[in-house]
This record gives structure tokens, C-alpha cells and sequence, in this order.
């Protein structure tokens, strides 16, 4: 055979092996079904506001950068609209899970008990082919449904040494909690590798949930850095604002010195101010506490010998409480990264669709406070970054009205799996794909918070956001509504509720809020209030926790 007849010869044979594998391929698919489906990892903390992360470009994130967060967004999607229904851990959570706000799925509030017989994305994923797993926080009620496997916290969980529930047996693990959950999500992953269904694992932390405890890697990580707090940290609200101004969320006021902002009693000893549940720190190991002791008590005798006063401590205890948070925020940073690692080491990040996200959005000292609940813009807002290579292009920015309660279907929508009638979401996969613009995909969206009288006495309130305003109603032991425009006061602080200026605006809200409260089947019930003597006995309880009384907390709310 000559050259030419060899080569044609051999690359005859080689088309028809290529033919022969993409056709084996395809059959398979056909036959499993599976071939093609994604797997998706779904991480998601536990009020990591959107400020503290880098790839939003906030100035606080710069100081305190994600850069293993900010490789989801480098090579996928970042949101810039991304809302929650109900600024609440539970709440959310169920949200995600049903595709359905707060009143159909039945979860208002924490302490609520999650209705585990629903239809749930894990469980269609898994009637669709997909293996599936949650490890980590759960906060739910009820224990997990629609999960191969689950590994989860005992309620809110803790910082050190926490305790995990897994098949109904509770056992106390040593380490860091964020760590542990990264770890024990991995080897989940590993575990995959021996079947060639694809997986759903949602791994969710606890971090950076109060009492922002870092781990003793970063203990003084921030020490000497200068965070710039917001130009709202005193802010002061004016008479229509009532609601805001009821509020348990001052730093400032209602942070505890000791279980909080990890302040000591007095200089050159470690003995922590007011911890009122003693129950974060004792569980540390001796070796444990013996470093954190030594990390914290030089900067805590600082403290001392400066002898701050007014303002000048409440500015402090801002600083303290963000050095906490974002160093807590770090070692999630690490956990990121160590998973795009391994899904990369292990040939897997093609076929997996990564998301980052947070149970809701956080104040980090805006109008003074922590916390979340309202529908104001920095709890209301949720981080969201998607990667999945090929699908999904590199850097590209949404800015679409998106909600918590869209996830579901959009990861079915990924998965080719049917998307049940009662899910109230929408898939976005259309405008990350470009075939439904930003402005269409939706003109308005709904929240409803219910968790009153409780932690923080934040009013139940309810409300519409467009494009440009948000319109909202606080009720219950009041009768109150504020409106914003967002364009021309992003910091919500000149309520034009009833400014003749924008009446007509005001009115299509109302209608549009209406309509919404019909579509989403908002009825009656949703509206019940709560007598003034109850409201009255909250208020001084939570008010009470600041004061003397350590363990006078009724746990079981939360
Ligand atoms: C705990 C916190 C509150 C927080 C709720 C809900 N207090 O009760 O500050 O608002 O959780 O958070 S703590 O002193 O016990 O830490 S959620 O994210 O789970 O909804
Ligand atoms: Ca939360």
C-alpha cells in the first residue's frame, strides 16, 4: 500500500470508529437518560450578604476580597437582581426547595415544621435519574425527604466542634464547622464517582450566621484593617417609618458584648461580657479555647486601655463585628474553592452546573443593624452566581427580576426534567442562554415576612418590587406603608408614600400588588394578627435578653 492508499485506508477506520463511539454515546443517552444531565452543586451560606463578596464590587469586599466565590462569577453568570420571598432562614430554604412562597408550602417562619410529603427539587431530580445529597444546615423542622443522603446540623448548628444528624443519630465531630461541612462534601462527590448517575448536592453552611465566630486561622486576620461602615449607621428614621424604627437589630444596641462581639470583661482577663446561653464558647476544646484566647485577649486589652465611650464604642463595635463576619466569610471563601478544585481535578467541572448563593441578604451595618427580614434592599437582595461551562457564558451579568423561588425549576430546566404544575417560579435558564431579555422575563415581584412578634421584632410586612420602586405594607400591630423609588434614593430613605408626585405610580403598584397576592393565591389567612399583650410580652422579653438573665431565651422559637 502506498502512502496515499495507507492514509486513507487508516483515517476510513478511524471515521468509522469515531461514528461507531458518538452513536454508542447518543444510545446511551437515549437509553439512561442520564448521558447529558449536569450535575449541580448548590452551595449556598447562611446570611452572607451580597456586600461581602467581591465579585460585587462593594468597598467593604475589596478589603475582604472571595477570590474562590469570585471564580464562579469570572467563568459564569453573576445576578444583579436576585430577590428572596421572605427575608428568613427557614422561610427560604422551604422556598427552594418547593418552588412555592411561604403560604403555599406552609413555612412562614422558623420554628415553623417543614411538610416533608410535598413535591421538592430533590425529589423530582431523583424520580429524573439523579442521585442526591444536602450536608449541612437544614433549620427546617423535620428531617430531610427526597435525599440519598443527608448530613445535617442540629438546628442552627455551631461554630466549634458541631454536633451532625444523620439518620436519625446525632454525632459530635471535631473542627470547624465550615470545614467539615466542605470536607464531608467531597468525599459525597467522591463517592459519585463510582455510579454514572449525575448528582445534586446541596451543601450549605452555617457560616456566616451570628455569633460569627472565624476559625482560629483567621482570628486575627482583620486586626488591623479599617472597614469603611455605612454613611446610614446612625441613621435616624423619620415619624412615617415606624416599622424600621421598632426594630431589635442595632448593632450598637442590641448586639451582646460577649457572645457577639467576643468582648471580655475586663483587661488581662479572657473572661467574656455578656454570653447569655454560655453555649458557643464551653463547647471548644481546651486547646481550643487556649488559642482563641490568645488571639483575642491582646486585642481585647486594647480595648480596655483605650476606654472607648458614645460613639466612638458603638463605631468599634462595627468594626469588631465585621472583622468576625468577614473572617468567617474567608474560610467559606476556602471551602469554595477546595470544591472547584476537586471538580476540576477530577475532570467533573465540564459537566457541573455550580451555583453560590445565601439563604438571604444581611445588613453589615446599614441604618445600624444586622440581621435581615426586611424587604429594604440589603436583606432583600440574595447573592447568585451560576457557572456551567458552555451553557452558561463567562462573565455575563443579569439583571433580570430573579427570586429564590425560581431555582427549582431553573435547575430542572438544566436537568431536562419536568417541572411540576404547583412550582409558582419561573426557569431563567432562557435569559442566561439569551432568548428572553432582562426586561421581559418578569415586571414585578412579590415578598411576604410573617415572623412577628419574635427575635428582632421586625413587623410582619408584605410588598411589590418593579423594576424602579418597591412598594410595602407593615401590619399586624400597625397599619403602615412606605414606598421608594429606588432609582433616585437606592437607600430607601424619603418615603414617597402619598407624595402627590407619584400617585399615579402608588396606584399601579397597588394594583400590581393585588394581582400578584391573586396569582400567588395569597388569601385571608395570611393577614391574621397578634394581640397587644402578646406583642408587648415579645418586646420586653427580646429587650430582657440584653440584660442580666443569661439562658433567659425561649429556644425553641428559633
Ligand atoms: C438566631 C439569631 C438571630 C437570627 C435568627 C434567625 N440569634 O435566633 O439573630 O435572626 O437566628 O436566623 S442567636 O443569638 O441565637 O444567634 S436565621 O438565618 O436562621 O433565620
Ligand atoms: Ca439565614
Amino acid at each position: 500500500m502506498n502512502r496515499f492508499l495507507r492514509f486513507l485506508f487508516f483515517s476510513g477506520c478511524l471515521s468509522i470508529i469515531v461514528v461507531a463511539c458518538k452513536d454508542s454515546a447518543s444510545e446511551e443517552s437515549k437509553e439512561t437518560g442520564t448521558a447529558k444531565k449536569p450535575n449541580i452543586v448548590f452551595i449556598m451560606s447562611d446570611d452572607h450578604a451580597l456586600q461581602a463578596i467581591s465579585a460585587y464590587g462593594h468597598p467593604l469586599s475589596k478589603l475582604a476580597p472571595t477570590p474562590n466565590i469570585d471564580r464562579i462569577a469570572e467563568d459564569g453568570a453573576t445576578f444583579f437582581r436576585n430577590y428572596c420571598t421572605n427575608s428568613l432562614c427557614g422561610p427560604s430554604r422551604a422556598t427552594i426547595l418547593t418552588g412555592q412562597f411561604s403560604n403555599e408550602n406552609g413555612f412562614r417562619m422558623n420554628g415553623d415544621q417543614f411538610d416533608g410529603s410535598q413535591v421538592t427539587l430533590p425529589k423530582v431530580l431523583r424520580d429524573n435519574g439523579y442521585n442526591t445529597a444536602v450536608i449541612g444546615k437544614w433549620h427546617l423542622g423535620t428531617t430531610p425527604t427526597g435525599f440519598d443522603h443527608w448530613e445535617i446540623l442540629n438546628d442552627q448548628g455551631h461554630y466549634y466542634n458541631p454536633d451532625f444528624i444523620k439518620n436519625n443519630d446525632t454525632v459530635q465531630v471535631e473542627g470547624y464547622t465550615t470545614d467539615i461541612i466542605t470536607d464531608k462534601s467531597i468525599a459525597w462527590m467522591e463517592g459519585q464517582k463510582s455510579t454514572d448517575k449525575p448528582f445534586f448536592l446541596m451543601v450549605h453552611h452555617k457560616a456566616p450566621h451570628r455569633n460569627w465566630m472565624p476559625p482560629l486561622r483567621y482570628a486575627n486576620l482583620f486586626d488591623s484593617t479599617e472597614f469603611p461602615l455605612p454613611d446610614s449607621y446612625f441613621r435616624e428614621f423619620d415619624s412615617t417609618q415606624v416599622a424600621a424604627r421598632d426594630q431589635l437589630m442595632t448593632i450598637y444596641k442590641d448586639m451582646y458584648e460577649g457572645y457577639d462581639l467576643k468582648m471580655t470583661l475586663k483587661e488581662g482577663s479572657p473572661e467574656l461580657a455578656h454570653d447569655p446561653w454560655n453555649n458557643e464558647f464551653s463547647r471548644m476544646t481546651a486547646q481550643q479555647r487556649a488559642s482563641w484566647d490568645s488571639a483575642y485577649q491582646p486585642k481585647n486589652d486594647a480595648m480596655h486601655r483605650a476606654n472607648l465611650q458614645g460613639k466612638v464604642l458603638d463605631k468599634w463595635k462595627g468594626q469588631r463585628f465585621l472583622q468576625e463576619y468577614l473572617a468567617t466569610v474567608k474560610a467559606v471563601d476556602d471551602g469554595v474553592g477546595k470544591i472547584l478544585d476537586y471538580l476540576k481535578e477530577n475532570g467533573m467541572d465540564e459537566n457541573t452546573l455550580v451555583v453560590y448563593t445565601s439563604d438571604q441578604g444581611f445588613y453589615l451595618g446599614e441604618n445600624g443593624w444586622f440581621d435581615k427580614r426586611y424587604m429594604y434592599e440589603p436583606s432583600f437582595r440574595m447573592p447568585l452566581l451560576m457557572k456551567y461551562p458552555g451553557h452558561i457564558d463567562k462573565g455575563e451579568e443579569v439583571h433580570a427580576l430573579t427570586q429564590n423561588l425560581d431555582f427549582a425549576e431553573t435547575f430542572l430546566d438544566y436537568a431536562g426534567a419536568p417541572i411540576p404544575e404547583e412550582f409558582q417560579g419561573k426557569s431563567f435558564r432562557p435569559v442566561l442562554q439569551g432568548e428572553v431579555k432582562a426586561e421581559n422575563f418578569r415586571d414585578a415581584i412579590y415578598y411576604h415576612y410573617y415572623d412577628f412578634p419574635a427575635f428582632h421584632m421586625v413587623k410582619k410586612h408584605y410588598g411589590v418590587r418593579t423594576d424602579r420602586y418597591v412598594l410595602m405594607h407593615f401590619y399586624d400591630d400597625i397599619d403602615q406603608w412606605e414606598m421608594y423609588d429606588l432609582e433616585n434614593d437606592p437607600k430607601e430613605r424619603n418615603n414617597i408614600y402619598n407624595d402627590p408626585g407619584y400617585s399615579e405610580v402608588q396606584q399601579k403598584l397597588h394594583q400590581k400588588l393585588d394581582s400578584l397576592q391573586q396569582v400567588y393565591n395569597v388569601t385571608e389567612r395570611e393577614f391574621q394578627t397578634t394581640s397587644p399583650e402578646q406583642v408587648q410580652r415579645a418586646y420586653d422579653m427580646f429587650s430582657n435578653i440584653k440584660g442580666e438573665e443569661p439562658g433567659y431565651y425561649p429556644r425553641e422559637r428559633d
